[in-house]
């Protein structure tokens, strides 16, 4: 019976020692320590014995009892030690690594460049007004001066909503509306930007939907010059001393005289081209002193009050300054052009 022991303990030990994992440790104990396990088999065999024997023997199998759960406890701690330090070395973190690139995105082309001519207005004494861009017929044609029927109506061809309501062709309606907000009484001196509605088809200078920066000045003693040499700090500021400008007459209903700028088409030099149709001239804006009938209808006394106004295309003005071929480019999101604008400020 003892050798038998002594058999199965070497058997036990040699197995724990060779265990690879908790489960196959897990299994030894049972097979080896269990109540159907050889040891307890073993000790059946007790009863035959001379009483003299029986407690050496019970000392003898509780002794290799405690050698196989101590060594099965020994190898549990190491076994489990060695799966945390394999855990810790699989999630190490490396930070020589690379970090992941923060992606930034930037203002559109557009917004940088009403932004911009914003800020120049506002460091001329400016302040920046907005509108509806669904808009009353009222403020878009008849309070500018052009009644219904009126065949300049046809010069904005526009998108009706009902009878009375459309989307906004251009932003001079927000002139009517500011002089009419004030009452008649006391100067004007704001921009207004914002978009702006057409029924035009879209080819390279034109789209259906675009954006328009207005500008109002209205006081005492305005006069035709005063329009001209803003327009001319503006365009030099914008474009650089060495672009052309010229004043074209023209014709507004709103606006008496009237006058469109153009600047020289940077794609060409002047030459012409397809972006500025051959002709070497991009218009970028129209202007004129406000019409008595405007001032009147918003209840400010044209004997007393002159005013200019001017409403310009920030996508033309864009297309010149950057050098864009198409105005498309602006709207159709492809993220290799707009990129392109990424500056920092
Ligand atoms: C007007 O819209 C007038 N309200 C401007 C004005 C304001 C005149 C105040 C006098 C006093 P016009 O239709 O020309 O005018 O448009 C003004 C500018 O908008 C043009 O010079 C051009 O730069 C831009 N523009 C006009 N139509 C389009 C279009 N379809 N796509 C892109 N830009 C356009």
């Amino acid at each position: 019976m003892q050798e038998r022991l002594k058999e199965l303990q070497a058997e036990a030990l040699e197995k724990v020692a060779q265990a690879a994992d908790l489960k196959e440790l897990n299994d030894i104990r049972v097979s080896y320590l269990g109540k159907k396990g050889p040891i307890t088999e073993v000790l059946k065999g007790m009863g035959k014995l001379s009483a003299e024997e029986r407690p050496k023997m019970g000392a003898l199998a509780n002794e290799v009892r405690d050698l196989i759960s101590g060594q099965i406890e020994a190898k549990q701690n190491e076994l489990e030690k060695a799966a945390v330090e394999a855990k810790l070395a699989a999630e190490t973190i490396d930070v020589t690594l690379p970090g992941r690139p923060v992606r930034e995105g930037n203002h559109h082309a557009l917004t940088r460049i009403v932004e911009e001519i914003e800020d120049l207005f506002i460091g001329m004494g400016y302040t920046v007004a907005e509108g509806p861009e669904v808009e009353k017929d009222y403020y878009n044609f008849e309070a500018l001066n052009l009644p219904k029927g009126h065949p300049a109506r046809d010069m904005q061809d526009s998108f009706y909503i009902t009878e009375e309501i459309l989307l906004r062709t251009h932003t001079s309606p927000v002139q009517a509306r500011t002089m009419e907000a004030r009452n008649g009484k006391g100067p004007v001196k704001i921009i207004c930007p914002g978009k702006v509605y057409r029924r035009d088809n879209d080819d390279a200078t034109h789209s259906h939907q675009f954006t328009q920066i207005e500008g109002l000045v209205v006081d005492e003693n305005i006069r035709l010059s005063d329009l001209k040499g803003t327009l001319d700090v503006f365009a030099k500021k914008m474009f650089g001393e060495d672009r052309e400008i010229r004043l074209r007459p023209s014709f507004f209903p709103f606006t008496e005289p009237s006058v469109e700028m153009d600047i020289s088409c940077k794609m060409c030099g002047g030459k012409g081209c397809s972006t500025c149709k051959g002709t070497g001239w991009i218009e970028i804006l129209g202007a004129g002193m406000v019409h008595p009938n405007v001032l009147e209808m918003a209840g400010y006394d044209s004997k007393k009050y002159t005013g200019f106004a001017f409403g310009m295309g920030p996508e033309r003005i864009a297309m010149l300054k950057y050098g864009v071929d198409d105005i498309r480019h602006f709207y159709t999101n492809d993220i290799r052009f707009l990129k392109q604008f990424s500056v920092t400020e």
